[in-house]
């Protein structure tokens, strides 16, 4: 090993499902270098651009650093006493159902070990559930019902060995870059790989795809019914795998063939052409190795579970599960969501797969716990734990790295809730979140980079994340926040932990306890136990199962022997028919508001927003709407809108665009009060769920929306923040070295210019205004000021800014202020290097119009001449789409 090379540490990304692997070294600015990892099976050396910008967001700005109790800061020794004597109070007073842990998929599988241990084990509760409640209950719910585990049949090699790809309900390019980059890279390789993108809007992912069907929302269940009446229909099924290894074959196809038998009314329920549809029913019909990935348009549905099976009954029925190159593959969100699930994170499961209503399970349990108080039936679900915690029946909740206020639906109940409960306990690593505010003790956690522990990624890999830079302030890990508290509860002997290590091991013998075969339960780790502190510390990723430890990389599928985890050890097909939404669209609220993820944010942007990077990408929050709808409510591109639901409103840009079918629109979800004035979109959300997993139905809204009529808008740069609450819009972008706000207001410019003189600093400097004069067509005040050629603060107001290039602020505090500069200040005439334009290419920080110019000087005619030329999408690559539109632009304008 090189000396250079033994500097970098092997851990794992922080971010999506995919897992994969990182290298990271400090360097001289405090932060971390990043590279991929080459050895990594997830994504052997590949990173997409949160990946590659994680070094950046390891800075502590706003990070929670000591204990608070009340807004004050306390200490450890305080703080603790005071979390375990009020749950141990309250569970005295009102039994054990009146307390609750809310948690989450970001939590390392020790942590959430720990957690769960405690609130099921312990205090003898199910109270606990986690926020991969509103992002995978559906699909282990699916799971379960189809074969009797929660069990994800595929690995990721299956990318690279297919013929055939349907991606439904995910926007893979976005939200799994890395498997997109994989499955981008087998087309490249093998153009006849066929793939299918079925959603209710052209994405990204579409890029890649063969064919787009841009089915009604929340139709899915009525798709992949006919899908199974085809099949049958053709004799595409596999009659002996039916016979052999499933049940419950004819009365799933007699509903799908029911769901189908009105042909008219089925392809208008679908809203897509007869052509397309038979397109894809004929390729998955012929095609033996088939993939379906799925997500959270598959998911987040009061049909999510029946989406699922829906899926999962064409698999079956063709036998393509166990086998190389198929199956049905639902992709995870959270780093550690898969983990969660492993042990026990969701109030209706017990730890290690294990199960409540079976004896067995609750004996085995108690007696490895060697507990008596282990909870004997399922717990609240997040959306009912809040409504519980309304009602007052749970009086103390323990929220840990998860933002409920921004990602529960019915964001003003969740508001209600937290200030009416007597004690809400927040772990987090950041100081002021949304949820943080309505903390009565608030804890600091450490963050990725800072903890340790392992996660397991969606194709079943248990990968370590490593400690590589030191914890600022007090933060500590979860695990041992968790276990301290235990302690101070009485159960000392149950939570005596020194390291991690010991957490995992716990966790990896309880997987073997009644299986040590792995015959009674797939999630099976028995190779890992005893591995001792140094062979964790220096554990490579592991596939599970694992009877035994994997010297090398395993790439294994669930099934192949054809035997389930059902009673009978058989599949089961599940009959379904498609049902009706929850809300309906009326005359009020004629739109579909569908919302998700944009590439370069994460959540609640709590990391993500820590980077300039990424936050120059879309810097603001929008909805996108068809040019049709557009016109009929007389809206225009870029204007202001509310939008509104029967539950609330929000404030943000109109994107106008064909991407969005007439009647829908789009949101992102990321932005929150700490971020926007008025973008959390919860706010719109009822909390409307599956019956079967009591997942939310995000994407599907009824909504209106209107023009705002705002007589002023600023853009503000600023290096500290700034509470800007006065004005009616504001929305936060992080800059190199500062802020940059953008507002709009309903008085006009003048006005707006005073108030934002008013929180000028005015410290010295040179000040450069310049004011319209009276006959101006388009008055603009500017302002700046510069101390040692840097800048200080700097605004522009006018009327409307939308016509106005005003990207190159961006950049502004981070540069050395020349003439050049300053006359564009003034003049707004942009010239020089503040020219590239709105920036494309997160890793390389190209602009817009450097690409536009090189297309067009250059005369480019190719996505690689483009890279070659500008650097563009030579990073992560997950630009390349975008590159390739302002490719396709130019060549139309030429
Ligand atoms: N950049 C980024 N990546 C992320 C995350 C992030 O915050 N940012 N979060 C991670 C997490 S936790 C998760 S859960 C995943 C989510 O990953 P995805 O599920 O891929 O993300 P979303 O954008 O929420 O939704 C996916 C798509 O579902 C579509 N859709 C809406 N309604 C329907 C419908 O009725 N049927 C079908 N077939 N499709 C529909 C939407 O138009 C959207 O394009 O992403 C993970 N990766
Ligand atoms: N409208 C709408 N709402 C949605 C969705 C949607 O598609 N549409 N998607 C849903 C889905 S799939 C998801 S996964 C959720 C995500 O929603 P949230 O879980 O609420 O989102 P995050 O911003 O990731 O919140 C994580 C918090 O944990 C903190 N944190 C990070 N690491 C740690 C740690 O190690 N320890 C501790 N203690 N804290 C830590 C972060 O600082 C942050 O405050 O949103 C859900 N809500
Ligand atoms: S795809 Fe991107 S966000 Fe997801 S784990 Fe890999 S590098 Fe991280
Ligand atoms: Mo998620």
């Amino acid at each position: 090993m090189t000396a250079e090379k033994s500097l970098w540490t092997k851990t794992t990304c922080a971010y999506c499902g995919v897992g994969c692997g990182v290298e990271a070294k400090p360097n001289k600015l405090g932060l971390l270098d990043i590279r991929g990892d080459q050895d990594h099976p997830a994504n052997y050396g590949r990173l997409c651009s949160k990946g590659l910008a994680l070094g950046e967001t390891v800075v502590h700005d706003g990070r929670l650093l000591t204990p608070e109790i009340n807004g004050a800061p306390s200490n450890w020794e305080d703080a603790l006493t005071l979390v375990a004597d009020k749950f141990s109070d309250t569970i005295k007073q009102y039994g054990p159902d009146s307390v609750a842990f809310y948690v989450s998929g970001q939590l390392l599988t020790e942590d959430y070990y720990a957690a769960n241990k405690l609130m099921k084990g312990f205090i003898g509760s199910g109270n606990i559930d986690t926020n991969s409640r509103l992002c995978m209950s559906s699909s282990v719910a699916g799971h379960k019902r189809a074969f009797g585990s929660d069990t994800v049949p595929i690995c990721y090699q299956d990318l690279e060995k297919t013929d055939m790809v349907v991606i439904t309900g995910s926007n893979l390019a976005w939200c799994h870059p890395v498997l997109f980059q994989r499955l981008k890279a087998a087309k490249a390789l093998r153009p006849e790989l066929f793939i299918v993108v079925i959603d209710p809007r052209k994405t990204a992912t579409c890029e890649i795809a063969d064919c787009h069907l841009a089915i009604q929302p929340g139709s899915d269940v009525a798709l992949f019914n006919g899908l199974l009446a085809y099949l049958a229909e053709n004799k595409t099924i596999d009659r002996d795998y039916i016979d052999q290894y499933t049940q419950g074959f004819e009365a799933s196809l007699a509903s799908a063939i029911d769901e189908c038998q009105d042909r008219q009314a089925f392809l208008k329920r679908l809203g897509i052409e007869e052509s397309q549809l038979e397109l894809f029913y004929k390729h998955f019909s012929q095609t033996e190795k088939v993939l379906t990935i799925y997500s959270q348009g598959v998911n987040q549905s009061s049909q999510g579970t029946d989406k699922v099976n829906s899926i999962l009954n064409c698999f079956l029925a063709t036998g393509r599960i166990g086998k190389e190159g198929t199956g049905p593959f639902s992709v995870t969100g959270q780093p550690n969501a898969m983990g969660g699930r492993e042990v026990g994170g969701l109030a209706n499961t017990l730890a290690a797969h294990m199960e409540f209503g079976n004896a067995q399970d609750h004996q085995r349990i108690s007696e490895f716990w060697q507990t008596e108080q282990l909870a004997s039936k399922p717990g609240l679900k997040a959306v009912e734990l809040f409504d519980a915690i309304d009602d007052g029946t749970i009086k103390a909740v323990w929220i840990m790295a998860t933002n409920p206020v921004v990602s529960l639906p019915d964001s003003d109940k969740i508001k209600a809730a937290l200030k009416k409960c007597p004690l809400v306990v927040v772990s987090d690593c950041i100081k002021e979140t949304a949820t943080s505010t309505f903390a009565d003790v608030l804890l600091p956690a450490q963050g990725w980079s800072e903890k340790s522990g392992t996660i397991t990624n969606s194709e079943r890999r248990i990968s370590r994340q490593r400690r590589i830079l030191p914890t600022p302030g007090l933060g500590k890990p979860d695990w041992w926040i968790i276990s301290e508290v235990a302690k101070k509860m009485g159960f000392a002997k149950a939570f005596d932990y020194d390291h991690e290590g010991q957490v995992f091991d716990e966790y990896v013998k309880m997987t073997a306890l009644g299986n040590r075969d792995g015959k009674l339960r797939a999630l099976n780790l028995i190779g890992l136990a005893n591995l001792g502190t140094d062979a964790y510390n220096h554990l490579t990723p592991q596939q599970w199962p694992v009877p035994e430890y994997q010297k090398e990389v395993v790439n294994q599928r669930m099934f192949a022997d054809n035997i389930f985890f059902t009673e009978n050890k058989k599949a089961r097909l599940i009959p379904i028919s498609q049902k009706q939404p929850l809300s309906r669209c009326t005359a009020d609220y004629p739109f579909v508001l569908n919302n998700g993820r944009i590439r370069d944010q994460w959540h609640t942007m709590s990391r993500t927003g820590l980077s300039s990077r990424l936050s120059a990408y879309q810097p603001e929050p929008f909805v996108s709407i068809n040019p049709i709808d557009a016109v009929k409510q007389q809206l225009e591109q870029g204007q202001l809108v509310t939008i509104s639901s029967a539950s609330g409103s929000v404030l943000v840009r109109l994107a106008v665009s064909d991407d969005i079918e007439p009647g829908q629109l789009f949101m992102p979800i990321h932005w929150s009060q700490t971020t926007a004035s008025k973008a959390a979109i919860c706010a719109l959300i009822k909390a409307n769920v599956d019956p079967n997993s009591g997942q939310p139905e995000f994407k599907f809204t009824p909504v209106k929306l209107v023009k705002w009529a705002y007589k002023s808008e600023a853009w503000l740069l600023s290096r500290t923040e700034m509470d800007l609450s006065d004005f009616d819009y504001w929305v936060k972008q992080k800059v190199a070295a500062g802020y940059l706000y953008r507002l709009a207001a309903e008085f006009n410019p003048l006005e707006m210019t005073i108030k934002l003189s008013n929180l000028m600093d005015h410290n010295g400097g040179k000040t450069l205004t310049n004011s319209p004069g009276a006959k101006s067509t388009a008055p603009i005040y500017r302002y700046a000021n510069i101390t040692d050629q840097k800048m200080q603060q700097a605004y522009i107001v006018g009327k409307n800014l939308q016509e106005q290039d005003l990207d190159w602020l961006q950049n502004l505090l981070d540069e050395t202020i020349d003439s050049s500069i300053e006359r564009t200040l003034i003049s707004g005439e942009v010239e020089g290097k503040l020219a590239c334009g709105k920036l494309i290419c997160a890793c390389k920080q190209v602009g817009e119009k450097t690409i536009k110019n090189a297309i067009v000087e250059q005369q480019l005619g190719n996505l690689e001449a483009i890279s070659e030329h500008t650097g563009a999408g030579t990073g992560c690559g997950s630009c390349l789409g975008e590159v390739e539109a302002i490719l396709v632009d130019c060549t139309m304008i030429v």
